[in-house]
Order: C-alpha cells, then sequence, then structure tokens
C-alpha cells in the first residue's frame, strides 16, 4: 500500500522544518524526510545571522521564543581595514537591528515544536528520488524501500540533494569565488560586542559569535586549502593579524571546517508538482550572510502559495512561486558578490586590485549613502516584502 500526504518535505534544515511548521499553522498536513539523524541536523554548524524580516518571521509563527531569550541583538557591524576600525550603524542608518542566533538553535527550535505539535518528521529516512510529475516519493527508512504520494513536494534538500535533480528545463547560474574559508567554533568570550568584517594583505577575516561564552571565526584561505597546513597555534595567530585583535583569547576549537564559495542560482524553482527552496534552489557565499534567511523567505512565500491551492484549487500563486522569489534572490545574490569582492584579496594579489578594494571600503565608510546601502541589504536584502500574515493560515481543515 502506498502512504498517502498532501505536502512531501526533501530534507530537515531551516527550509523544510519551517515549511512544514507554517503548512501545520493552516491545517495541512506535511511528512519530513531527512537523511541524517536528529542529533546530526541539530549539531551541524552553520549560519548565524537572522535578518530582521527572517526573525519577525520566526516570531510571528510562534517559533522565536527561545531565540528572543537567547539571541543576540546587534544593532550595526565593524569594518576592519587598513588597520582601523569603522562602525556602521544598522539601526540608524535603517531603524532595524539584526539578531545573532546560531542555525543549529533554529533547527533545533523548529524540531522541537514539530514533535510537540505532532508533526511527522523521519529522520535517517533518504529519499532516493522524487517524481515531480507524479508527487511520488521513493525513500529508504531502516533499509527498506518506501513509497509517498503526496499532492505536492517541497524539496528543500540542500545543493547535493534528489530535489534539484528533478527539476527539468531549467536554467542553471553559477561562479565559483576563487576562495574558501577556514571556520572555527571556540570557547572563548567574543572579542567584540558585534561582528568584525576584516579586510588585511593576508586576506579576508571575520569575527562572530554564538554566545557570550562562544565564537565563531572565519579566515579566508586559498580555494584548494588543506586542514593539515593549519595547526591551531596558526589559525589562532592568523586571526588575531587579520582582525587587528593582538590579545584575541585562545580557546579550545569545538569546530572546525573548510567551506568552498559558491554562487548558484537555479530557475524556474519549480517542476509541476515540486518546488524547489532554501540551498536547493540557490547557494551564496557566506560573507553576506543570506543563506539561511534566503531559505526562511523562500519557504514563507510557498506556504502561502501551497496553502491558496489546498483552500481554493487556484493554482495561480503556485505558478508564480518561481517568478514570485526571483527579486528577493538576484538581490540576496548581488549583496553576497558586493560583500565579497569587497573583502577578499584576489587570489593572484594584484596591487591594483588592493588599492581599488581600499578605496572601496573607505568610501563604504566615508559616505552615508554608501553605509546605508550596505546596511538596507545587511538587515533585509533576502527578506524585504515577505512577511507573516496569520489570517492565510487560519481555517483550513486537516
Ligand atoms: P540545509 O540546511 O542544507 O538542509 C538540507 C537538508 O536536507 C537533507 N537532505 C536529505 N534528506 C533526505 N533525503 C535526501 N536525499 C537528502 N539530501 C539532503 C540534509 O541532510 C539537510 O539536513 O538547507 P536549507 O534548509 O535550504 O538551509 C540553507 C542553509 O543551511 C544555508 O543557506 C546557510 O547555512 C548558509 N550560511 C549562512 N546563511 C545565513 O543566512 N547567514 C549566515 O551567517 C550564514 N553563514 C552559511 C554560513 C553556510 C556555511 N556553510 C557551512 C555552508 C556560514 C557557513 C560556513
Ligand atoms: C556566522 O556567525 O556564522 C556568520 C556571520 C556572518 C556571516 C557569515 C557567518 O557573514
Amino acid at each position: 500500500m502506498i502512504e498517502r500526504t498532501q505536502v512531501a518535505i526533501v530534507g530537515a534544515g531551516p527550509a523544510g522544518l519551517m515549511l512544514s511548521h507554517l503548512l501545520d499553522l493552516a491545517g495541512v498536513r506535511s511528512v519530513v524526510f531527512e537523511t541524517r539523524d536528529r542529533a546530526y541536523v541539530e549539531a551541524r554548524v552553520r549560519a548565524g545571522v537572522l535578518e530582521h524580516g527572517a526573525a519577525e518571521l520566526l516570531r510571528a509563527s510562534g517559533a522565536g521564543a527561545r531565540m528572543d531569550r537567547e539571541g543576540l541583538v546587534h544593532r550595526g557591524i565593524y569594518l576592519h581595514f587598513a588597520g582601523a576600525r569603522h562602525h556602521i550603524d544598522f539601526d540608524e542608518l535603517t531603524g532595524r537591528t539584526i539578531l545573532v542566533y546560531g542555525q543549529q538553535e533554529v533547527v533545533k527550535d523548529l524540531i522541537a515544536g514539530r514533535l510537540e505539535a505532532g508533526g511527522d518528521v523521519r529522520f535517517e529516512a533518504e529519499v532516493a528520488a522524487v517524481d515531480a510529475r507524479l508527487g511520488e516519493i521513493r525513500y529508504l527508512q531502516d533499509q527498506q524501500e518506501r513509497f509517498v504520494q503526496a499532492d505536492l513536494v517541497g524539496a528543500c534538500d540542500g545543493s547535493h540533494g534528489v530535489g534539484r535533480r528533478a527539476l527539468e528545463g531549467v536554467s542553471v547560474y553559477e561562479h565559483v569565488h576563487p576562495h574558501s574559508w577556514l571556520g572555527i567554533l571556540a570557547r572563548t568570550p567574543p572579542a567584540s560586542e558585534e561582528l568584525i568584517y576584516a579586510y588585511h594583505d593576508h586576506g579576508f577575516a571575520l569575527h562572530s559569535m554564538r554566545s557570550p561564552e562562544i565564537s565563531r571565526l572565519y579566515l579566508q584561505v586559498s580555494q584548494d586549502e588543506d586542514l593539515a597546513g593549519w595547526p591551531e597555534e596558526r589559525i589562532w595567530e592568523e586571526l588575531r593579524i587579520r582582525l587587528g585583535e593582538p590579545s584575541l583569547p585562545q580557546g579550545e576549537i569545538l569546530d572546525v571546517g573548510i567551506t568552498p564559495m559558491r554562487s548558484v542560482v537555479v530557475e524556474p524553482m519549480q517542476t509541476a508538482r515540486m518546488f524547489v527552496a532554501g540551498d536547493a534552489a540557490h547557494i551564496l557565499p557566506p560573507t553576506g550572510a543570506k543563506g539561511m534567511n534566503l531559505a526562511l523567505a523562500d519557504v514563507a512565500v510557498l506556504s502561502v502559495a501551497m496553502v491558496e491551492w489546498f483552500r481554493s484549487g487556484s493554482t495561480a500563486a503556485l505558478e508564480r512561486y518561481s517568478q514570485d522569489c526571483a527579486n528577493r534572490v538576484w538581490r540576496a545574490q548581488r549583496f553576497s558578490s558586493f560583500m565579497t569582492s569587497l573583502l577578499h584579496r584576489d587570489a593572484e594579489g594584484d596591487p591594483f586590485e588592493h588599492r581599488l578594494r581600499l578605496a572601496n571600503l573607505a568610501y563604504t565608510v566615508g559616505s552615508r549613502a554608501a553605509a546605508a546601502s550596505l546596511a538596507e541589504n545587511y538587515v533585509g536584502a533576502a527578506t524585504d516584502g515577505v512577511v507573516f500574515d496569520p489570517s492565510l493560515f487560519n481555517g483550513v481543515a486537516r
């Protein structure tokens, strides 16, 4: 017998879990399939910054209680270059702020919420194939092959998932940036109250954080860098130099990894009954802190379209889904590319490019218009215009 559901969701990252949460608020049933186990998904260290609109979306949909207790409100960031530090004051320039709250905390909150509400989240259930036309999912659990028949499919399974492979007739826009980020999570109090984005002769560095005791730090490294070349001493030394923080305290490293930087957009983000969201549809270099925000915004748009279809049978909003996302996706891509080229040493170390970059940075902090442009994109490029309207999420029978 084939199991049936209204929406099959592939992937329990921020996109898949939030989609399931929003659909549930409207009484639409979904099943989330996640190939990894719960502990792995909850421990995966990734993004840390929520745009104003992403925090608002979590809050308004009832998933923001712990975020509001534990998230750190930041009213700006620092740009550090040529030996000096400059504050970009988001609050003053835009009237909005950001929240520093780890992606794994968002994921933990959404998983707990789904399970408390009786939601169906299946861990260690790997989707092997999606039939976008029939809405059929083939998955493997407990070494058995199983099938689910869904009215609609949300493919939220990241950049290497089956969702993207099941899309038909799409254009893939891709750019590979010639560097990677070496990231550490460390038990050391942040050296600064706000994030520091630093540009140095040696390359980019970022000082972020997760709590008053835990820091998250990144270094630009070359594209094919081997972690073996970065003993702990070297990581800390390089962070101190690039961030201009000679006394940055060295703490226990809790997590370390190297991430290549890519920009990808797949369009249209849909085929027949299947809709892709989050990293399955687009990858951004992390310099703009947009990936998780865009993932949450995509599913906010998608959930409204799906609910409209279940409620009225109208396909209008579903048909427009990709089009409705396009401006936000490309605006976030534009900003992420801007931040990446503003702050990274080019691979050849070209002296002209270096001086030009310093001039760009000086202009960014010296011109109110340039600073305001950075600020309004940092707080809103991925989620501007996406709001949670509770009235759309009531009244559909389960
Ligand atoms: P995810 O989080 O990758 O979740 C996809 C899930 O799908 C599962 N999966 C499958 N499940 C079942 N069957 C299959 N066949 C499956 N194939 C895959 C996977 O196991 C996984 O659980 O995608 P989602 O939900 O679209 O969320 C996107 C974000 O994770 C991503 O954009 C951000 O982490 C990007 N990012 C940042 N975004 C921000 O908004 N702000 C930041 O500050 C920020 N910093 C970052 C980042 C990403 C980074 N890395 C490691 C890539 C910093 C870094 C270093
Ligand atoms: C993080 O805290 O992990 C983080 C913050 C800002 C970024 C990227 C990552 O641009």
